[in-house]
C-alpha cells in the first residue's frame, strides 16, 4: 500500500502523524489509516493532504458510522460517501436501512484530486457534532 502523503493533522489530532496511530479503541489490526472514528467523532477532525492523496478512514469504535460529504465541495470535485451514494439526501435515505454503514474495524477511502476544502459528516451522529474536514492543497 502506498504511503499517504499527509502534511498535517489539525484540529482534534491527538495521535500524531498518519501511519503512527497506535491507539485503537477496538484493537483493529492491519492497515494504516488517516482518520479514526471514536464513538461520536472523527479523529483528527481536520486533515490536510496534497491533491491526489487517498485518505483512509478507520472505524475503531463499537458503533457504525458513515463518511458522507456535505454539499459545497469544490467545483469539479467528485462527491464521496460511504456506500457510494451521489448526494447527501440519497445517503440519508439509504441510512434508514443501514446503507453506507462503516462497521467496527472497517475502512472507507476516497482519493482527493481537486484542491479545496471538503466538509463531511457521519449521518447517525450528526446531532452529536460528528463532522470532519479534509483540506486538499495543490
Ligand atoms: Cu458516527
Amino acid at each position: 500500500m502506498n504511503r499517504r502523503r499527509v502534511l498535517a493533522g489539525l484540529g482534534g489530532a491527538t495521535f500524531g502523524l498518519s501511519g503512527c496511530l497506535g491507539v485503537l479503541g477496538q484493537g483493529c489490526s492491519g492497515d494504516e489509516f488517516d482518520v479514526g472514528m471514536t464513538p461520536t467523532a472523527f479523529d483528527p477532525t481536520e486533515l490536510t493532504v496534497e491533491a491526489g492523496t487517498t485518505v483512509v478512514w478507520l472505524n475503531d469504535s463499537d458503533r457504525a458510522h458513515t463518511v458522507t460529504a456535505v454539499p459545497g465541495i469544490p467545483d469539479g470535485a467528485e462527491y464521496f460517501a460511504s456506500g457510494g451514494y451521489e448526494t447527501l439526501d440519497e445517503a440519508r435515505e439509504a441510512w434508514k436501512d443501514g446503507g453506507g454503514a462503516i462497521y467496527t474495524c472497517e475502512t472507507y477511502e476516497h482519493t482527493f484530486e481537486v484542491p479545496g476544502t471538503y466538509e463531511y459528516l457521519c449521518i447517525p451522529h450528526e446531532s452529536a457534532g460528528m463532522f470532519g474536514t479534509v483540506v486538499v492543497e495543490e
